[in-house]
């Protein structure tokens, strides 16, 4: 039976297995597979740190021997081409740390959008109905996003300005002990003020991701929904909701802004070397230290200054990440009620239907669908018909599990639709929806859908039998005509026909057509029913219709009202007891 703690009804193995107990541990465990590169960052990391404390201590090195009793400009040259040495040594290893950073933020950015697809694919219709587009689609592309700039720059200046603030501390102690004093200052306060930074910043960053998903998700509903929008002339109404969400994010924004500025540490960095200075200076008036130790020591604290003016920048680019790893995880770890019982029931389906005392609701409390019984034997043709919102198109949703009973059962060859196997159950169940979904790729394409290797000949022998060859040879370019988002470029009687030929490639044992369009035209009508008097002959098929030729020629028709069965039987039975059948043929 199911698993409520199942992130996922359908899983495709990868080797790979990531850790989402929490968003930092995620993100490591997306990270340590690449502890090669880590490597790389770090040694370089180190290397451009002690190298850029090489120029100081050289420099202060030449003040000496300039300043000596008896001047050694011999010592000069030598010290000029070690700097020059060490600089470039030092290029090599920055530039192994900046492509260590970006190489590993760059396959962290794929493996994540890899994961989060693979995860989105698995989850059931309950969620998919449950998470806005827009929303999802704002973490998918620009919350993934924000982890690659977490690692370069992000990472990459906090690990790079890091090993900057430890130089001093390595090397001050070579011209006298105490001059360990400033350093150990400085950095107990920086860490304070950045633990402090930190704590506030991580609320804005949450609220700067969030706000951008919402405005997202006002901008994808918008737009998928621009007739409804035009239609209704409510253009200037969206525009200044649009305003209002685009507001909040900028908002945002600029409070992240507000507290970058008030990063304490540009103060510590100015006060540090004001008094590294004096306390530099103080040792050499008393003879402690020479001149030359003075020049580096303010050198080496010079080098604080990354880490200080890297730091704001830096650190945001983390806490956005670690906020964008939050939400990535909340998609992932989001719950679906379904699984894909791998080890359950698969068996080649016969087509047999039965519907015990079923019931269904999408929200608790709801009552859509109530007390449903009725069997179905291979083979026959059902219809379903009621009026709108009467629970036709939930009902046959629970074939599949697109969705999932409320109380009693479903059956399909015997078996509990629970038990299937549920890629064997879905493969062999072909549900044409209402609302036809057609991709923007070719016809070929789209036909060839629940059946990617499909051949040419397959692909135009399906067309034929849902009548559809006519009206695709009629196009340019035929099977490769592009369609457009949504196929927008076919009518309602055409789309019907490219999914009815889906179905006839993939060759359901249960085909279910939920078919509302009723306004078309007589030879479009024609066409369309002889599609479906094919694609229903040798199995199990469901007709959600208005058409009463249809209705007719039935086995079973079912007639819903208000979620419940108010009449069932065939056209002969019918018309002698029922008077809601009677009152639907005499409309
Ligand atoms: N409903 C819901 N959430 C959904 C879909 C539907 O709450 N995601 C509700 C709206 C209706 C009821 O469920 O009150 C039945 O909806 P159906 O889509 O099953 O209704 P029909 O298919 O019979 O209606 P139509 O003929 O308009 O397609
Ligand atoms: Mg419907």
């Amino acid at each position: 039976m199911t698993n409520p703690s199942l992130t996922s009804e359908f899983t495709i193995s990868r080797s790979h297995k990531t850790n989402r107990t929490s968003p930092a541990h995620w993100i490591w465990s997306h990270t340590a597979r690449y502890w090669w590169i880590l490597l790389i960052i770090i040694i370089g990391a180190t290397g451009n740190a002690s190298l850029a404390a090489m120029v100081p201590i050289y420099i202060g090195e030449a003040f000496d021997a300039i300043t000596a009793a008896l001047p050694q400009t011999e010592r000069l040259l030598p010290l000029t081409l070690l700097i020059i040495g060490s600089q470039l040594l030092r290029a090599l290893l920055q530039l192994g740390r900046n492509f260590g950073a970006d190489l590993i933020a760059q396959k962290l950015e794929r493996n994540i959008r890899d994961e989060l697809y693979i995860s989105l694919l698995g989850k059931s219709m309950t969620f998919h109905n449950i998470q806005p587009v827009g929303d999802t689609m704002a973490r998918a592309t620009n919350d993934v996003r924000e982890i690659n700039f977490m690692y370069s720059p992000g990472v990459n200046l906090v690990v790079g300005s890091f090993l900057f603030m430890v130089m001093p501390f390595y090397f001050a102690p070579r011209y006298h002990i105490s001059l360990l004093l400033v350093p150990t200052l400085f950095t107990i306060t920086y860490f304070i003020a950045l633990w402090e930074y930190l704590h506030s910043l991580s609320p804005v960053t949450d609220a700067v991701r969030s706000a951008f998903g919402k405005l997202n998700t006002r901008l994808a509903e918008a737009l998928d929904g621009i007739e409804t929008v035009k239609g209704a002339a409510q253009e200037e109404a969206e525009v200044s909701f649009f305003n209002k969400q685009a507001r909040r994010v900028r908002d945002t924004f600029v409070k992240q802004g507000d507290l970058e500025a008030r990063f304490v540490p540009m103060l510590l960095y100015g006060l540090a070397l004001g008094g590294g200075l004096l306390h530099a200076l103080i040792l050499y008036s008393q003879g402690e230290i020479k001149i030359g130790a003075v020049i580096a020591y303010v050198g080496l604290l010079e080098m604080l200054q990354f880490p200080t003016f890297a730091s704001t920048f830096a650190y945001t680019q983390v806490s956005l990440g670690m906020s964008s790893a939050r939400r990535i995880l909340e998609l992932l770890n989001s719950e679906t009620l379904l699984d894909q019982n791998a080890d359950g029931y698969a068996a080649n389906m016969r087509g047999e239907v039965c519907f015990r005392s079923t019931a269904f609701a999408y929200n608790p409390g709801d009552d859509v669908l109530n007390d449903i019984s009725f069997t179905v034997s291979p083979g026959q043709t059902v219809a379903i018909v009621g009026q709108t919102g009467a629970g036709k198109t939930s009902l046959v949703k629970l074939l599949n599990r697109t969705y999932e009973t409320t109380e009693g059962e479903v059956l399909v060859d015997g078996v509990n639709v629970h038990d299937w196997n549920l890629a064997s159950l879905r493969q062999q169940i072909s549900i044409i929806e209402q609302d036809i979904f057609l991709f923007s790729d070719s016809i070929a394409e789209n036909i060839a859908f629940g059946k990617p290797n499909a051949s040419q000949e397959e692909i135009i022998a399906a067309a034929k039998a849902a009548q559809a060859h006519g009206f695709i040879t009629s196009f340019e370019e035929g099977y490769e005509t592009t369609l457009g988002e949504r196929g927008v470029t076919l009518s309602g009687g055409q789309r019907q026909r490219l999914a009815l030929a889906r179905a006839f490639l993939t060759d359901p044992r249960i085909l279910v057509l939920d078919d509302s369009t009723s306004a078309i035209d007589s030879a479009t009508e024609d066409h369309i029913q002889r599609a479906i008097a094919a694609a229903a002959k040798g199995r199990t098929t469901f007709l959600i219709t208005h058409r009463l030729s249809q209705i007719r020629w039935a086995d079973l028709i079912v007639v819903l009202k208000n979620g419940h069965i108010a009449a069932i039987g065939n056209h002969d039975q019918l018309m002698k007891t029922s008077e809601a059948y009677r009152r639907i043929f005499s409309e």
